[in-house]
Order: structure tokens, then sequence, then C-alpha cells
């Protein structure tokens, strides 16, 4: 059972609590409290095992293929948490005995998690125990862990195992060849794997220091078995007596950029990653615990200054536990890696990258952060040999993004086969790795986002042109000329609603390919101008001259769904509004997303008109200037009511499009739910972990929706109108290369130039110049 009201003092509205016990509901905190700095994402399985756990340890990057027919995943590495723990002679669960006082904390602030509890065993001895554990941001390589055990009301005699564990698999897919165990000075444990088909090597070493009453107790026993190393620890506790046993782990991988070089040595990541462990175990896990603290206040909680007075509590801890998991799920450190969408907190989706990060993910990053948004699009940069060999494979020039992605030039990586068919008991067919395909423009649209916000020129020279002329190059392609309409069509495809497959005119798809060449027209008129050199270095690479006369030739006779006549719907593809209607009531309350499936399969939702996430809803906000108020509010009223919102990346889009339609309680609402998605009481709903796109859309609702902060025509325009529980928001963005400091309460915006340097914005209507601090009245 979740609690989010125990942070008292300095920590109110920072800790997510867990105060109940359940061994059928491991899944939700493990996922949601995981840990990790973008690097290492460790699951927060607990250091007992039990049957339904998930114990997970990844490394940004390290994908292997297990087999011919399964795709590349994120392998799951050797473990270093669990602990198996005696009380004489008695095995220690929370599943046998008594326990009191038991709570489970992730501090946001700190990214530290702890679990105290009193236990009474079977043959009724109390020991109190203090877990704490956390995933360094100041050393990306280090994993801290401590363990506080005392005796309470008799001797006892405590024995515990603890090492690394390398008996681990994804769900059965086991990713490592046997390996290399080590124990140096009876203290420092080593294992060395390597991936079966990446042949990445992972080294893991590990040391632990034990002690009682301050004392450090005996060397342990020494273990080995198959893929598994380990020690065995024994102490003997009087009532009162004190166990404090504290493990540091530290993890490289030759995927390493430091470590990915042509004159690469096992032998030298082994010995560097040993060093690290030698001087950091010295250090202890309170000095530890303390440099990455720092880092969290530096990095993180200083820099991302939002702040939310709210009357309901919830709202601020739910935009820390936004901003806590954006950190932690971001490879920062090397943009040869992308996001997954499930962040690094499970094995969902199998740590491959959606258009979940450009869409949902990357507006954050570009206003707080746009170094990180630059490496996150340079992955996509990267990521166009594996673009371009998807487009030849498909018969298409130019590049088309693969609908998944992982390593960057591994280009398509989605599965094939899915969940069960109901009907047929066969597996589905996932259809997005072949025809939903709006993940190309909408990576073209996240480049040109990221300009406009930065004004980063050198990034564009680089590579921001090139991802947008070569992506209006595969439009260009890809669409299909309809001679009794003398139009074209891009025909066949999934569009976000992946409810609707094979479907014609996809209104989001259409639109968003005309984007795109749209784009590519005015970015290549403008470098023809301003950088001519540039422009004909990428019209030898690209073929410009003539991809050009193909973007404009055919984006003006790309077939745009308009809205209807009657009631100015936009139909979301040739055929949806002619489909049979059901009652969704039931749907629309379920417990469980995708309840819809266990009455009919994909091919009858395909005949319904049944929408699974936003889809002309999110259109209407990623090209917000195409439609007009009453175009965006027929819409919405008309997609809405028949839209699951089974995706999790579907109810911040509605929150924000609410807002701006003046609809604010529906806003709000819509906002708490998905602010629930992860942090709320749902107990399965994280199980395969956290949702990384609605965690981002949980920023987005507030900054982009309340507080309106949007980019026009290349402007930024400011549009805040508060929920009524807020009283204020304050937050910095920064708007080309400057912080800019948003102060909003319900009748005020406050802008403030941090640097002094001009600039212009527009709010309600009125554009203003700011160079200092400007306070404009709104209208609440
Ligand atoms: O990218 C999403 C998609 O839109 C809906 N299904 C889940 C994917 C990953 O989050």
């Amino acid at each position: 059972m979740m609690n989010y009201t125990m942070g008292k003092g300095n920590f109110t509205n920072w800790i997510v609590s867990e105060v109940e016990f359940s061994p059928d509901t491991l899944g939700k905190c493990e996922s949601i409290m995981y840990l990790g700095n973008g690097y290492l994402g460790l699951r927060s399985a607990t250091e007992e095992a039990y049957l339904k756990e998930t114990r997970d340890l990844f490394v940004s990057g390290t994908f292997n293929k297990f087999d011919e027919n399964e795709v590349t995943e994120l392998p799951n590495l050797a473990d270093v948490t669990r602990l198996d723990i005696r009380i004489d002679g008695e095995r220690f669960s929370l599943e046998f005995g008594e326990t009191e006082d038991y709570v489970r904390q992730l501090n946001l602030k700190t990214a530290e998690l702890t679990r105290t509890f009193t236990w009474t065993s079977p043959k009724g001895k109390t020991v109190r125990f203090h877990f704490r554990r956390f995933v360094s941001l100041e050393n990306l390589h280090l994993i801290g862990m401590k363990m506080d055990v005392e005796s309470v009301t008799h001797p006892v005699t405590i024995s515990f195992d603890s090492g690394i564990n390398a008996q681990m698999s994804n769900t059965g897919a086991q990713h490592f060849h046997e390996g290399e165990r080590r124990i140096f000075d009876k203290r420092f444990v080593q294992l060395v794997q390597t991936t079966t088909q990446s042949k990445i090597d992972m080294v893991l070493n590990t040391a632990h220091k034990v002690m009682v009453n301050g004392v450090e107790v005996s060397e342990p026993v020494m273990n080995m078995d198959r893929r598994k190393v380990w020690l065995n620890f024994q102490a003997n506790l009087e009532p009162g007596d004190k166990l404090e046993m504290e493990k540091v782990t530290t993890v490289y991988t030759s995927r390493d950029k430091e470590f990915d070089t042509p004159d690469y040595d096992l032998g030298q990541l082994r010995e560097t990653s040993l060093e690290d462990l030698r001087t950091s175990f010295e250090k202890g896990y309170q000095f530890l615990l303390e440099e990455h603290q720092d880092a969290w206040n530096r990095k993180v909680w200083n820099a991302y200054n939002l702040e939310v007075n709210s009357k309901d509590s919830f709202d601020v801890l739910a935009l820390r536990f936004a901003m806590y998991h954006l950190t932690i799920m971001t490879p920062a450190h090397d943009e040869r890696m992308g996001i997954g969408a499930k962040a690094l907190s499970g094995e969902g989706y199998k740590g491959h990258s959606f258009w979940d990060t450009e869409i949902f993910i990357l507006p954050f990053f570009m206003y707080s952060n746009p170094e990180v948004a630059k490496s996150l699009l340079k992955y996509r940069y990267l990521g166009l040999v594996g673009a371009r060999k998807k487009a030849a494979e498909n018969g298409y020039e130019g590049a088309m993004y693969p609908w998944e992605a992982a390593w960057p030039t591994d280009g398509e990586v989605t599965p094939v086969w899915g969940a069960v068919d109901i009907v047929t008991g066969e597996q589905t067919k996932i259809w997005s790795g072949f025809i939903e395909q709006h993940i190309t423009a909408d990576i073209a649209n996240a480049v040109h986002q990221y300009y406009t916000i930065t004004g980063d020129q050198e990034f564009m020279d680089e590579y921001g042109y090139e991802m947008i002329f070569d992506t209006a190059t595969f439009w260009a392609s890809r669409l299909e000329w309809n001679e009794d309409k003398q139009e074209y069509q891009i025909n066949q495809v999934v569009g976000p609603d992946e409810y609707k497959e094979h479907v014609d005119n996809n209104a989001f798809t259409n639109y968003m390919a005309h984007h795109n060449m749209q784009l590519a027209i005015r970015y290549a008129d403008a470098l023809k101008q301003e950088n001519p050199e540039r422009y004909k270095a990428l019209n030898n690479d690209l073929n410009l001259d003539a991809a050009y006369k193909n973007w404009q030739s055919k984006s003006d006779k790309l077939y745009l769904p308009q809205p209807r006549e009657e009631d100015l719907v936009i139909p979301q593809d040739d055929t949806y509004l002619q489909l049979k209607e059901i009652d969704l009531t039931k749907y629309k309350n379920q417990e469980k997303v995708g309840s819809l499936f266990n009455e009919y399969n994909l091919e009858q939702v395909n005949q319904m008109q049944i929408t699974k996430q936003a889809d002309v809803v999110i259109l209407q906000l990623l090209l917000e200037q195409s439609f007009s108020k009453e175009v965006k509010k027929a819409n919405f009223n008309y997609y809405e009511p028949r839209t699951l919102h089974d995706s999790s990346l579907s109810l911040s889009t509605h929150a924000i499009l609410a807002n701006d339609l003046g609809e604010e309680d529906l806003a709000y609402s819509l906002f708490k739910r998905a602010t629930e998605i992860d942090l709320g009481p749902a107990k399965f709903s994280s199980d395969h972990g956290v949702h990384a796109a609605s965690i981002g859309g949980i920023w987005m609702s507030a900054v982009l929706g309340f507080a309106g902060v949007r980019v026009l025509d290349g402007k930024l325009r400011i549009n805040p109108k508060l929920p009524k529980h807020w009283d204020d928001m304050k937050f910095t963005i920064y708007w080309k290369g400057q912080p800019v400091t948003l102060t909003i309460t319900q009748s005020s915006l406050t802008v403030k130039a941090e640097n002094y340097e001009i600039f212009a914005f527009e709010t309600f209507g009125n554009t203003y110049e700011c160079k200092d601090q400007l306070e404009i009245k709104i209208n609440s």
C-alpha cells in the first residue's frame, strides 16, 4: 500500500512510501522506486528474494540479440542486491513470522531508497532491519548498499550470503556467456561476462565491509558456483548489538565510450573497474552517498527549479517524481544511446526507443537542459544509418526511422509477434514495425523544435539539416499517387491510434509527413541563402536539388483530411467515421487498461470507432497553428469519448488540449489521472517498468499545459492558465540559450531574463519585449 505524505520538514512532498508489504504486488515499487543515473538502471527488488520478484540491472546501450528469432534487447546483468539472510538458521522472509512498522521509501531529493521494519521470526526472535541503497549520480558506475540489523529480544546468530549472481535472465533469455569469477584479497569480488551476440564485456566488482558494534567481523567464507560468486558472513548479536554491512559495487562495460575504442583491452577494463571499486570502497557508504546527493542538488534540483504551490500536495510530489525519473532514464553521458519506453526500470519494450522520446520527453530537455536534448537528437542522427537501411529494405529513398530503435545502426527492431488473440488463440501480429511510420516525421519535427527553442546553428549545420532533408526524401518516395483524385495519399499505415491497422490517410501521418516536407523546403531555402557551402556539401551527399523538386511538387498535392462541413470533425482516416460504434462506458471506467481485449480481438476493434490514444487530438497539439479553436474543440469533443486512453501517452495530451480549450476542470482531472499512471495506487500497471513518455507528459501538462509555454511560428508564447488548485508556479526555461524564469500566479505572469538579453514573447495576443523583468496581469 502506497503513502504519499510521509515526507516531513525539508522532505515534505519528496517521499514516496510503501507502508505495507505484499509479495503479490512487488512489481509496483520495484519499478516506480527504481534507482539509476542514465548509465545504470537498478530495479528496486527487495534484498530477500520472492517468487514474483523481477530483479533487473541494466546498462544503457548494451543491446544483445538472444537468438535469430528474437529482437535485440537490453540484457539483465548479474545481480548484486540479493541477500540471503538467516536468523538463528531460519530464512528471513517477510512471508514468515511477523512484521511491524514496515516502510519502504524512495526519497526523490536524495535519490536514496530505504526500507525499515521489525521482524519477529517464527521462533519468536525479534530483529530490526534498516536497508539503504543508491545508484550514484556522481560516479555513474557505482552502486552503494547498506544493511543495519539490530537484535531486539534475544541473542541471535545472523548469517548472510552476498556477492554477484549472474544466474539471471530476461524472462528466460540468457544473454551472457558463463564468464570468469575471481575474489581478490578475500574481499574484492569480480565477475567478467560477455554478451552472446553483441560481444560486449561487462565487469562487475563488489566489496563488503561487515561490522558488529563498529568492529569488523572476521573473514567471510568464499564461494563460487555456476554464474555466481559470493561470500558468506556470520556474526553473533546480543540484544542491542548492531550489525552494519556496507556493499559497494562498480559496473563497467566495453561499450562505455572510453573503452569502445580500436585499442580496447579487456585487461584494462578489469583493472579500471577494480581500481574504481577499491577507491570508492575506501570512502564508505556515507561519504559516497553525500557525493551522490550533492550531484543531485547540483545537476537536478537546483538546475530544474520547478516549484508549484498546490492545494493538493500530491501534484508537487508528482512533478518531482517526473523530474526524478526523467533524470535517471536518460543516458545523458552518451549520444549513442536513447531512452527506453520503460526507461531503465524493467524488461518491457526491451529497452527500445519509440516516438515517446521525441514527442513526450524531449520537450522537457529542450526547455530545461538543451545539452541533453542535443545528445538525444544526436542519437537519432547516428540512427540515420539504420533509418536509411530501413528505407532501402522497404523500397523507399531517404531515411525511414525504425518504429522501435536500439543501437543506432540496428535499424528496425520491433518484435513481430505480441499478445494472445482471444478469438484465434494465436499470437497477434505487431504491425507497427512495418507500417507505423509517423515516427520519421516526429523526429524531423523534434529537430525543428530544438532549433527553434535553442537557436543551435552548429547542431543544424552538422546534424539537423541532414535529418530533416533525408526524412522529407523518404516521405516523397513513400507517397502514392491516386489517379482518380489527382492527389498523393499515404495508405496502409498505423497512426498513433494503434487500434486501427492498415488504414489509408491517417490524418496524423499525412499532416506530419506534409509538415516534414515543408520544413525541408524552408530549411533548404534558408540554407542556400545563409550557408551555400553547407548546402553544396549536402547537395552532393543527398542530391538535394532533385529532392527539393520532389518535396515541393508532392507535398503540394498530398491529401490532408479536412474538417467535415457539418461538424468540423477531421476524419482520423478514410474509414474511421463510417465504422460502427459501441457503448464504451465500461471500458472507459476500466480498472486495468486494455480490458476491451477480454471481449474483442484487434481485428474486431479495427472495425469500431474506438481509439486507443490521442491521434487527431495530438495532431492538434503538435501542429496547433494549422487548426482553429472551433476545429480543435469539435475534434476533442468527438474523439475523447471514443478514446480509451489505453496508452499512457494519451492523458497528458488531452489534459493540455482541454486546458487550451478552456475546460480547466477537465484538464486538471486528466492531469491527475496522468500523474497516477505510475505513482498512483494501481497495483500492477508498472510491473514491466515505468511509462517514460507519460512521465514526460506530467511535466508537459504543467509547463506546456497550465503554464501555456509553446513555440508558435518560431516565437515563444506563454498563455498561462493555472488550475484552481494551484496558487502559483515558478520554473526556468532556456530560450535561445538564455535562462528565463517564469513566475505564474492566478492573476499574473512575471518573466525574468536571467542574462539580461533582450527577447520577445507573446502572451494572450500581445507581444512583449523583455530584457530584465516584466510583470503582466492576466485574467484568471
Ligand atoms: O509508443 C507507444 C505507442 O504510442 C503506444 N504503445 C506503447 C508505445 C511505447 O510506449
